[in-house]
């Protein structure tokens, strides 16, 4: 007999060397999904992704779980965040991740009808940035930034952090939430979706309006969060401790 697969989401884990209990955690979290599941990497995995023949052994380390999912006939798929758009092709070969477009619509075990997105592009109050997701997003930027020396490329690479770090400091949390008239708009006008999930903003939260829904994923600290969907219990937001020993409900789109 065969169960009912589960749909597991999970963004802005910022995976880097200076949080290796994150990757432990990743690791254990990893063991979760069973064969016929479907993992949602829905951005901002990487804290940073300079280009695939520069992964650092982190990096290493999380394509490694991720093979090691695909391998057991788990789906994958991940989709860009603003961190690491620049993960590539030989990526998705090395760990048999597909790749997912922002947005893309998805459905739940349960029939409901999402739509999957970082989430960045919602964000529109914040000025600076939208000016920056233009260029870095821009075919012709990746192409000329992929054949720069390895040393240049590191170089721009770590610009943009800086940059992105003194923008944060700056401006505040505020300015990076999602615009809700957007969100209303988009809605109304551009999806059948009746939920979308996101990430990107660092702000976990269920927003209930009438019919229409927004689950949106953490990002992981010292508490961890990921979202679990399956037939019977509907779409439920967790929040768990480093070990993953305490896992919470914390919000729940009911099936
Ligand atoms: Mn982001």
């Amino acid at each position: 007999m065969s169960k009912t697969p589960k749909h597991w989401f999970i963004s802005d884990t910022h995976f880097c060397a200076s949080r290796p209990e994150h990757i432990d955690a990743f690791a254990k979290l990893c063991q979760l999904p069973e064969a016929g599941d479907s993992v949602l990497l829905l951005g901002d995995i990487f804290e940073i992704w300079v280009s695939d023949d520069l992964a650092e052994a982190c990096d290493l380390q999380i394509e490694a779980e991720l093979k090691q999912l695909t391998g057991r006939g788990v789906q994958v798929y991940f989709m860009h965040g603003n961190r690491d758009f620049m993960v590539g092709k030989d990526f998705c070969a090395r760990t048999a991740c597909k790749s997912l477009r922002d947005p893309s619509p998805w459905t739940l075990p349960d029939g409901r009808r999402c739509m999957l997105t970082h989430g960045d592009w919602f964000c529109t109050d914040e000025k600076s940035y939208r000016r920056y997701r233009l260029i870095v997003r821009n075919p012709l930027f990746q192409f000329i930034f992929r054949r720069l020396p390895k040393a240049k490329r590191l170089d721009i690479a770590n610009n943009i952090r800086k940059n992105s770090i003194k923008a944060h400091r700056e401006n505040g949390q505020r300015s990076y939430d999602a615009n809700a008239e957007l969100i209303q708009h988009y809605f109304d006008k551009y999806t059948e979706a009746s939920c979308i999930i996101m990430g990107h903003t660092h702000l976990p939260m269920l927003h209930q309006n009438q019919a229409k829904a927004r689950m949106v994923l953490g990002d992981w600290r010292d508490t961890l969060w990921y979202a679990c969907a399956d037939q019977q219990r509907g779409l439920c937001l967790f929040e768990a401790d480093l070990k993953l020993e305490q896992n919470h409900c914390r919000y729940r789109l009911q099936a």
